[in-house]
């Protein structure tokens, strides 16, 4: 049977490595099924034989409305939990602040699916051969191979950010061979479909999600191929007889973009129907590979280069499998990767909203954690990879959340605290909301939800140098966020200004008495938050400042946070030598926690530095250790901070051993993260570990190679961002590094360190720019639009 017939051949360039997820069999569980998006609609499909199953997501459909949910008592109530916690009167400080600070209502309400949509194919029971089902993430479309009856079988799928709607082909090799019936239903909360009445080809489904929540429509129409091939509407279902192909065009919207859901379905189908389904996928497959070829990634494990190919014909879940029974395999680590980076084409692409605790793809109509936007990591790690895996514009969902929550945040800092600037706490939703969220102490009381996601915004100036981000975007942000802290933070009674009341995420202390508490003043994480903010505020106003213009007023602002600065609570070690989790040494309640929330500092934060703060470093390890002893199972995100952590530490071993870990106990045959249930976050932390393990480029330095494991002892990087708007190219074997090409896209200062050779020496064309001997760092200067090739000397 010819089941090659229809692989249609690749618009993209040659030479690029395709890599895919395959699999032998239907998914028989959503952890088993393939993830499709356009940063806005998804879908997961089973790749079922004679029922076809996609679950679809809207990236915009959420229950219920925006929340006025402030405690406004608060402001009287803060003053007295301050005194209560100073005088050590734990159980009345917490007491008093479940009542007087937290929201109602208690909780954001979830993120809900839109629905699914069902493939019934007739004549297709019984027996099927030859299956295969697989997502190709180098082009972002999944296909389903089999042969059934007489004929053989191939579907196509993707959603597509050009067109904006989801495409589904179906195709036999005999004329006339799909006959199917074809529908869209949302159970429980069904409100109907039925035949759009001007299209016989058409079928929509509509209704609301929640009393004041946003009204939504999906819409499928059916384009069928071939001499006897008819298209009707039958019932709620369309029917498609006798075709030889059919595509599918399915579309969405809710009133949170559209007066009219309904009507901006139809338009889309409309307007992309004009292509032909070739054209569509061509269009598709250009637009996503734009942005996916940007970054080439290949790993080798010594120069077994059979093994490894042998390893990359195996199914995907064969070869967890095999990892997880303790093989080796660094191309899966590849894919890991470079799946990460699909995620996030496929569910944050400029215009969508962020990717929440499920990226977009959520099966329940009550998820865990309301599959919300959680701010004290979650949300955080979901952009790691993006902008040194070359995607800063779906970083770009990520900082319209936080102009979204601007306002919100603005009156919860006025109404909750009496303070300036904008606040928020550990989680937000589709509306920005910012208020003290739920009644488990904790977590709820912690207001440096915002300030945290501000940095993403410096982070993302530092990678790209766009001064016009920065002045327009970032700047006025970081600048709300900082004033938010100025008037915020009280003195710890000895000159130094700390948080409170607030609490190191989710852990409870011990103290002297034998009390349990979490609420405190100052625990460590805020300090170190704080300071990151200060510091990019800072040095943001420093740059934007125009001399003469109104720049003036943001000195004095410059000056006052330059003192405050200075009057933080620095990281200190504590009694087991451990980084401090909160400003007094108190024991961890649960010493194993997954949030290692004091390591702000290594990493994403900078105050821990590899090199240059060694007791430090020797107090984010013992903390590590501590952490791992304490028992606390450190899956998913977890577990990929871990790995971030050590790779900042420069340990390739470790971050090794614990990515290895997350594949093997924290992902699903799908290769999704498992916290478990399913949570994307780990996916895009893991995907950031291999990225920092093979390049660094915080605190002023550039560092190559930097935590190389053994495992990976050859490889290959292409299109890597470091922060100073550099793009960088590695080769490496025999764990050593061969050549790296360095370009940068403005005149920059750098400082280069190479991990794995001591000695190199940096050319551009025939010059000789500078060589390394001895000390291992090289400064030079980059000039715009200029390569630099950095060679080992032997
Ligand atoms: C925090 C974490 C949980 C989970 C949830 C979404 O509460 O402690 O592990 O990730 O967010």
């Amino acid at each position: 049977m010819a089941m090659n017939r229809y692989r249609a051949a690749s618009p993209r360039a040659q030479g690029t490595i395709k890599r895919r997820l395959w699999y032998k069999a239907p998914a028989s569980t959503w952890e088993e099924a393939l993830p499709i998006g356009n940063g806005r609609l998804g879908g997961m499909i089973f790749g079922g034989v004679a029922k076809e199953t996609i679950m679809l997501n809207e990236d915009s459909l959420w229950h219920g409305g925006p929340i006025e949910g402030d405690n406004a008592e608060g402001l009287a109530y803060v003053p007295e939990i301050r005194k209560l916690l100073r005088e050590g009167k734990q159980r009345d400080a917490e007491h008093l602040a479940r009542m007087g600070l937290t929201s109602s209502p208690k909780y954001m309400h979830p993120y809900q699916p839109l629905g699914v949509l069902q493939l019934w194919m007739k004549e297709h029971e019984g027996e099927f051969g030859g299956y295969e089902r697989e997502l190709d993430i180098s082009e972002a479309v999944a296909r389903v191979r089999y042969a059934c009856g007489q004929s053989a079988y191939e579907r196509e799928y993707f959603s597509s950010a050009v067109d904006g709607v989801m495409a589904v082909r179906l195709q036999a090799d005999v004329p006339g061979g799909i006959t199917a019936a074809i529908h869209l239903m949302r159970r429980p909360f069904d409100e109907g479909s039925a035949g759009d009445g001007a299209h016989s080809d058409t079928v929509t489904m509509q209704g609301q999600c929640g009393p004041d929540g946003v009204r939504y429509a999906a819409a499928v129409r059916a384009m069928a191929e071939g001499e006897r091939a008819r298209v009707k509407v039958i019932g709620d279902f369309l029917s498609v007889e006798e075709a030889d192909a059919v595509t599918l065009l399915l579309a969405s919207g809710t009133s949170f973009r559209h007066d009219d859901p309904e009507k901006s379905c139809l338009e889309q189908l409309q307007a992309a129907g004009r292509y032909r389904y070739a054209e569509l996928k061509e269009r598709h497959v250009r637009d996503y590979s734009a942005y996916y070829d940007r970054v080439e990634l290949e790993l080798r494990g010594g120069d077994d280069e059979r093994a490894q190919s042998n390893a990359e014909e195996l199914p995907t879940d064969e070869r967890l499998r095999k990892l997880g029974e303790g093989g080796q395999d660094p191309g899966l680590f590849a894919l890991f990767y470079q799946f990460g980076r699909y995620l996030l084409l496929s569910c944050s692409r400029p215009g969508t909203l962020a990717a929440n605790l499920q990226g977009i793809w959520n099966a329940s109509f009550t998820p865990p954690w309301e599959s919300k936007y959680t701010i004290n990591i979650n949300t955080q790690m979901n952009y790691w990879p993006a902008e040194a895996g070359g995607l800063p514009e779906c970083h770009e969902p990520l900082f319209d959340l936080v102009d979204r929550m601007l306002e919100p945040g603005r009156r919860t800092a006025r109404s909750v605290y009496g303070c300036r600037g904008f606040v928020a706490h550990h989680n937000t939703n589709l509306w920005g909301n910012t208020h003290v969220e739920g009644v488990l102490l904790t977590c709820s009381i912690w207001p440096m939800g915002a300030a945290w996601l501000c940095l993403h915004l410096w982070d993302h100036y530092r990678f790209g140098l766009d001064d016009s981000f920065l002045r327009e975007r970032a700047y006025p942000l970081l600048k709300e966020a900082s004033l938010f802290f100025l008037d915020y933070m009280d003195s710890d009674g000895g000159g130094r200004l700390v948080t409170g009341p607030s609490l190191s995420p989710e852990n409870r202390f011990i103290l002297p008495n034998g009390e349990t508490g979490t609420l405190c003043m100052g625990p460590s994480m805020d300090s170190q938050i704080v300071h990151a903010l200060w510091s990019a505020c800072i040095e943001a106003a420093r740059i934007v400042a125009v001399p003469g213009g109104d720049g003036a007023d943001d000195a004095a602002l410059r000056r006052e946070l330059e003192a405050a600065l200075r009057k933080l609570p620095e990281p200190e070690i504590g009694k087991h030598g451990q980084i401090k989790e909160w400003l007094e040494d108190w024991e961890e309640a649960d010493p194993g926690h997954r949030h290692i929330s004091q390591l702000f500092a290594l990493h994403p934060g900078e105050q821990i530095h590899a090199r240059r703060t060694p007791e430090l470093v020797e107090a984010a390890r013992r903390t590590i250790g501590r952490r791992l002893a304490g028992g606390g199972g450190h899956t998913g995100w977890s577990r990929a901070w871990i790995v971030n952590f050590w790779a900042r530490l420069e340990e390739g071993g470790e971050a090794y051993g614990h990515l290895r870990r997350l594949l093997t106990h924290s992902t699903y045959p799908n290769l999704f993260d498992a916290h478990p249930p399913f949570q994307i976050d780990g996916n895009f932390g893991g995907a950031a570990g291999i990225s920092e393990m093979l390049l660094q480029s915080h605190g002023g330095e550039l560092v190559l190679l930097p935590a190389l494991p053994p495992e990976w002892s050859g490889g290959k990087a292409a299109g890597l961002r470091a922060r100073g708007a550099l793009t960088v190219d590695l080769e490496w074997g025999d764990g050593r590094l061969k050549e790296a090409r360095i370009s940068a896209k403005k005149r920059v200062d750098c400082r280069l360190r190479c991990r794995s050779v001591g000695a190199f020496v940096i050319t551009a064309g025939d010059l000789t720019i500078a060589e390394c001997t001895g000390t291992a760092m090289a400064e030079f200067q980059l000039e715009a639009g200029q390569t630099y090739r950095v060679n080992p000397i032997a």
